[in-house]
């Protein structure tokens, strides 16, 4: 039997379930329900429902497929999230999700959600990608085409037509003032396009940044099938993940807002140094545990961290040289952030695959190792840590290792093959280089690295 409302009262009496009436406004439309906003975000709105707040259900958008529709529209959008630690695992049902919907098929639905006046938010947790950005960090148009920002302009357009409040679009994405860059993408986008698209989007629309922190593996077949049995239902949309969360949000609303803040949230004013100190850190050195741990022989998170060898280096990357790029906020204290990091990537529970984090890297080493690498470069300082995480993730993309998960695969395959050992270095991070960032390699870096491409070869 499948959960959904309908079978509620079929779970045991230890899962947590909505206590609310789920049958109110959407006032949230997500585009990318995948595995992390379920356990993150939808995880803080359900909390505030369940306190009694109204008007905050979320319609969830897929833009690449309809699994997620598959998985949770039957069960009404209910879904279990799984908390794993060393003490155990707790499981509650979520109800904050009303629907699923799937680009190309439900544009209409989707169109008319974003501009009914019930909406105040749309989010978004597309991943780098989903931007659809150049390699020079400039909207690509013809990507965008198949993205989020069709569908937007339409229904900006009939809430400027309807003269409704703004909207907050707010970013949830690994991306480093993932704000702005929204904003930046979203006025190219419009340049030129449906001028009551664009006159709503600049006169009313705010872009807040945010920082959004949950370790969310990939779910498993195994996974569910335990699940199932613990339960007595189905649930084909759980998610599984650990009990720390955070999340960090720009105050620049455009109009109501659910109290994420009363539920664990912190809104403040300026969120770049939580999302420095997690991109560069946290994600940072997720990246170097997933490409020198592959390596390695690794296949999870809490085995790479196990090896003494990637744990000295994880710890050089955090503390030694991402930590001193950034200009800690009140409070924040980053050796402190580095030993509660060692620790979550330690759990053993979470199954954290290594090949997961490896996906997409050329979409996300510019802001977790890149940044890092320019700001020591310009203050004389070497960044040995990073540049063997580099080393290890140019070995991965020429592509002989194992399977390449990247939008750029074919681009940095062949890149490999024209330049070779001696020239990858230049060829990749160069002033024409295929990775844009602000970081151009100098002599000894380039020696640096080339040297580890011949040891870990
Ligand atoms: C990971 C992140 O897959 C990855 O690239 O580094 O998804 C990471 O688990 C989250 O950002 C943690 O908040």
């Amino acid at each position: 039997m499948r959960l959904s409302q309908q079978t509620l009262d079929h779970l045991p009496g230890a899962v947590a379930c909505p206590n609310y009436d789920r049958d109110q406004a959407i006032g949230i439309v997500h585009f990318g329900l995948g595995a992390f906003t379920r356990a993150h975000q939808a995880w803080y709105t359900d909390r505030c429902l369940d306190v009694g707040e109204r008007g905050w259900m979320v319609s969830g958008v897929s833009l690449r497929s309809a699994g997620v529709a598959h998985q949770l529209n039957p069960q009404d959008g209910l879904y279990t999230l799984v908390e794993r630690s060393a003490e155990g695992e707790t499981r509650q049902v979520l109800g904050a999700v009303g629907e699923v919907l799937v680009a190309g098929t439900d544009d209409d639905a989707i169109i008319a959600r974003i501009a009914s006046p019930d909406c105040h938010i749309v989010s978004f947790t597309v991943t780098e990608k989903g931007y659809c950005r150049a390699p020079d960090g400039t909207l690509d148009r013809a990507l965008a085409e198949q993205g989020f920002y069709p569908l937007l302009e339409k229904a900006l357009a009939v809430r400027q037509t309807a003269d409704l409040p703004g909207l907050t679009l707010l970013s949830c994405d690994n991306l480093s003032g993932n704000g702005k860059v929204l904003r930046a993408l979203l006025t190219q986008w419009f340049a030129g396009r449906d001028s009551r698209a664009a006159d709503y989007f600049t006169n009313r629309c705010t872009t807040p940044s945010s920082m959004v922190d949950r370790i969310v593996p990939a779910t498993t077949d195994e996974d569910l099938a335990k699940l199932e049995q613990t339960m007595g239902l189905r649930d084909e949309g759980a998610v599984f993940t650990e009990a720390f969360s955070q999340w960090v949000i720009e105050d620049e609303f455009a109009d109501a807002r659910p109290q994420w803040d009363a539920q664990g949230a912190t809104i403040v004013a300026d969120v770049e140094p939580y999302e420095t100190a997690k991109l560069r850190m946290l994600n940072g050195a997720h990246s170097l545990l997933a490409y020198a741990g592959l390596d390695r022989g690794h296949e999870f998170v809490h085995q790479a961290i196990a090896d003494p060898v990637l744990l000295d280096l994880v710890s050089a990357l955090m503390r030694d040289e991402a930590a001193p790029t950034i200009q800690a906020g009140a409070g924040q204290d980053l050796d402190a952030y580095a030993d509660s990091l060692i620790a979550r990537f330690a759990n053993p529970t979470l199954r954290h695959r290594l090949d997961q984090i490896a996906m997409d890297g050329s979409q996300k080493v510019a802001q977790r190792w890149l940044d890092t690498l320019a700001i020591r470069q310009e203050r004389g300082k070497d960044s040995p840590a990073i540049l063997t995480g580099l080393s290890h993730w140019l070995l991965h993309v020429r592509g002989d290792r194992r399977r390449v998960d990247d939008p750029m695969a074919g681009a940095l395959q062949a890149r490999w093959q024209e330049a070779g050992a001696r020239g990858v270095v230049q060829a990749m991070f160069g002033s024409d280089g295929l990775i844009a960032s602000r970081w151009t390699p100098d002599a000894a870096e380039r020696a640096f690295i080339e040297a580890r491409l011949r040891a870990d070869d």
